[in-house]
């Protein structure tokens, strides 16, 4: 299905009043206003394929219906949530899930929604049909010299998949490591991977980024090979400059000063990208925002602090996406909401007063830093984020003109209820 112009803007029509009225206090309190607005014009966000069927969990998976069958639809559907928010402009693959049999006729289609093509993933957590050598036991890590071969050889077939569609990166996910203590060599363990990874890194174009994703546990339960963003750092540093660490919220361990973390790789200038999303146990993947929205601003605060201490572009220097999967959502209203939180949280960052905030922190002055922190986090900043989209030809309200349009209804005339997207 294919939202038409005139549907945006009548819905925009009737919310114009109260949107203006909202608005009025922005362009009258607030300098800065005007660039928080432009910033957030600039910012997209990817969304991952696999978020576009409804997850299941290890107990069971319950079609939402109208899922996408296939990868024109999966791009159909990212059209959609773009023309609602004008924020969602690439996506994420991920192969074999993903692989395109005419990559130009994909090109051209996602050219059409405004799309571009964000990580390319790999896959070497599962077997797939018909695959000689099985990653039981890992893959990149692995004791047999000829799985890994096989691994390293799938990882550049990825790259190969990407660079037809214009891509120019390569998130490596491992689900290496080890179930038992005693299981696992943890040195050989990691000599091994960093020998599979360095021969990936060769076959990668000069201009791509290497993502290397770390994660505390899960599906290995004793021991993950590249297991926090320490590892994932001595991955990236013993690369090379093509590699960076990406962080994925939901892969630390309880209570995680993910902030910090992103600082200091930030500093260190090896921090890649990011997947977003919430837990509140372990990697949930939950929608953005939803449980510590919190700590997703003060994420913020360092990423807008540290890419502003380099002076880099906040849209383009890092891999923004979102990693997430649920079993009770309609997963395009999921991804609406997640796209929206980080765009407040994104905003309230820039609300920051930096300067009065450094002279807090020199002067020990540990209330008023808190104070600086949470007057920003505390503002309403929804009118903002509904003015960068409406100025980017988007809804003021994307989630409830998707659901006066019933999009969902249409999408399960078009594809059927028992549909099931290919993927996690
Ligand atoms: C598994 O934990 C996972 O959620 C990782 O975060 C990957 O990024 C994602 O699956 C897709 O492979
Ligand atoms: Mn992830
Ligand atoms: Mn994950």
């Amino acid at each position: 299905m294919q939202l038409e112009s005139y549907q945006i803007a009548d819905h925009n029509n009737s919310l114009q009043e109260s949107h203006q009225r909202k608005l009025a206090y922005w362009t009258e309190e607030v300098a800065n206003a005007e660039t928080i607005i432009g910033k957030l014009i600039d910012f997209q966000i990817a969304i991952p394929s696999w978020a576009l069927g409804t997850g299941g969990t290890r107990f069971g998976r319950f079609a939402g219906g109208g899922e996408p069958r296939s990868l024109e639809e999966k791009l159909g559907d990212i059209g959609l949530l773009h023309a609602l928010n004008q924020s969602s402009g690439a996506i994420s693959l991920h192969i074999p899930w993903d692989i395109p049999t005419d990559p130009e006729a994909i090109k051209q289609l996602a050219a059409q929604y405004g799309i571009r093509f964000d990580a390319m993933n790999s896959n070497t957590f599962q077997d797939q049909p018909g695959q000689p050598l099985s990653y039981k036991f890992g893959s990149l890590q692995h004791v047999d010299p000829a799985v890994r071969q096989q691994a390293v050889e799938h990882n550049i077939e990825v790259i190969r998949h990407g660079l037809a569609l214009g891509s120019d990166a390569l998130t490596v996910w491992l689900a290496d490591g080890s179930c038992f203590p005693g299981q696992l060599n943890f040195r050989k363990a990691f000599e091994r991977t960093l020998d599979s990874l360095q021969a990936i890194y060769k076959a990668l174009p000069d201009d791509w980024k290497m993502l290397v994703e770390y994660k505390a546990y899960e599906p290995n339960f004793y021991s993950t090979t590249i297991g926090d963003w320490g590892s994932s750092f001595l991955y990236a540093t013993k690369l090379g400059p093509k590699a960076y660490t990406l962080v994925d919220l939901g892969h630390h361990l309880p209570n995680a000063n993910i902030e910090q973390i992103v600082a200091i790789l930030l500093n260190e200038k090896k921090l890649g990208g990011f997947h977003f999303n919430d837990s509140k146990y372990g990697d949930d993947d939950l929608t953005a925002g939803s449980v510590k929205p919190y700590q997703l601003f003060l994420i913020f605060n360092e990423l807008v602090d540290g890419l502003d201490a380099r002076g880099l572009n906040h849209a383009t220097s890092l891999g923004w996406m979102i990693d997430a999967s649920h079993n009770v959502k309609d997963p395009l209203e999921d991804l609406l909401q997640s796209v929206e939180a980080i765009q407040l949280a994104y905003a309230q960052a820039l609300l920051v007063d930096r300067v009065a905030l450094e002279e807090a922190r020199e002067a020990n002055d540990v209330v008023r830093a808190q104070e600086i922190l949470q007057e920003a986090f505390r503002t309403d900043v929804r009118p903002l984020v509904a003015e960068a989209r409406l100025r980017a030809g988007g809804a003021i309200q994307p989630l409830a003109l998707y659901r006066q349009l019933n999009v969902r209804q249409k999408l399960i005339g078009e594809r059927g209820t028992k549909t099931i997207a290919t993927g996690l």
